[in-house]
């Protein structure tokens, strides 16, 4: 298959991530295309070089790491998905009916072109790029994973958001009949999640796809979802049907449901507890290791993002705005 599908096909099965080692080889070819000017004819793929370690420009920018990937089977079978169930397992088995094609996406608020436009359209034009993040959830596990997608500013910006747009708002689809976890009230549906403006436009925040050089599962948010590496993974939205630039900080789900425990913010930060449980440390869930006895390694600030992002919070109490 192209890689560039797996910017736009919904995925039905299932690929080992050896599979995924040699498609990385292709996303490097794609993203030489353009300057070789023969963008459009993918079609062989290239013979396989070496496993590439990561360049030392991807892994500073926070792009890349060389820390152990985890492995396809637990990315796509271990999953928030409440849509779908609120049991890790759920997703995996309740959302492989979910209809991801035709999937339109409505942009509107503050901005100069607002529209209702189909996966396609919201992705003309850009090219696919893989990043290997890892992604830390609330609940103290982790994982590192290999998305393809393309940067979440470069798809906002075609909207023209006006000076007045201060946040952005994101919705997932909530639709009671292909999602049986919506016909129970375990939070206020639809899904919701937002970023302050420049959290958006960060080159770290990401529009996913796929993973692992293959489209999106549904269970991990499929067609598209959003990737914030350095933020607890709740506000990393999935299946996202609307995207609104707003002037006031929208409601989001799980600071609505319990605000003592899920801030807006939410970035990852070791030295403030989640209430009912210490942040200092994160279960590894990556490689072969069984995700039930998954490294316990030590959380750190902003997931490691701090070089990246930390500026956007300068001034900030960390400790009060979480
Ligand atoms: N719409 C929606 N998006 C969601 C969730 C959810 O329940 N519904 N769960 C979040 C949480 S808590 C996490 S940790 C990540 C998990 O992403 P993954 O299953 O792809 O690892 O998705 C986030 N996005
Ligand atoms: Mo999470």
């Amino acid at each position: 298959m192209d890689l560039r599908d797996a910017l736009r096909i919904p995925a039905a099965d299932v690929t080992p991530e050896d599979v995924w080692k040699q498609r990385r080889r292709l996303v490097a070819g794609l993203a030489a295309l353009p300057a070789l000017g023969i963008a459009g004819c993918a079609e062989a793929e290239p013979p396989l070089p070496p496993a590439p370690t990561p360049a030392p420009a991807q892994v500073q920018d926070g792009f890349s790491t060389d820390e152990e990937p985890t492995r396809w089977e637990d990315a796509t079978s271990y999953n928030n998905f409440y849509e779908f169930g609120s049991g890790k397992s759920d997703p995996s088995r309740a959302a492989r009916t979910l209809r991801t094609h035709p999937w339109q996406v409505e942009v509107g608020g503050e901005c100069g072109r607002p529209g209702v436009v189909d996966l396609d359209g919201l992705l003309e034009g850009l090219l696919p790029e893989e990043r290997i993040y890892r992604l830390r959830c609330v609940e103290g596990w982790s994982m590192v994973i290999p998305w393809l997608g393309v940067p979440l500013a470069s798809v906002l910006r075609r909207f023209e958001p006006t000076s007045r747009a201060r946040y952005v708002a994101f919705t997932t689809l909530a639709d009671p009949e292909q999602m049986p976890g919506v016909r129970q009230r375990t939070i206020r549906w639809p899904y919701r999640e937002g970023l302050r403006i420049d959290e958006a436009m960060h080159p770290l925040a990401f529009l996913a796809t796929g993973i692992y050089g293959r489209p999106l599962p549904q269970q991990n948010g499929a067609p598209v979802r959003l990737v914030v590496p350095w933020k607890y993974g709740f506000k990393s939205i999935k299946s996202i049907v609307e995207i609104r630039f707003t002037e006031k900080m929208p409601p989001t789900s799980w600071n609505q449901l319990q605000p003592r425990e899920y801030g807006f913010f939410a970035n990852v930060n070791p030295r403030v507890d989640h209430p009912r449980w210490s942040q200092a440390t994160e279960r590894r869930i990556a490689g072969t290791t069984s995700r039930l006895v998954a490294n316990r390694i030590e959380t750190r600030l902003f997931n490691g993002y701090a070089d990246q992002v930390a500026s956007m919070y300068s001034g900030m109490d960390l400790a009060r705005w979480y």
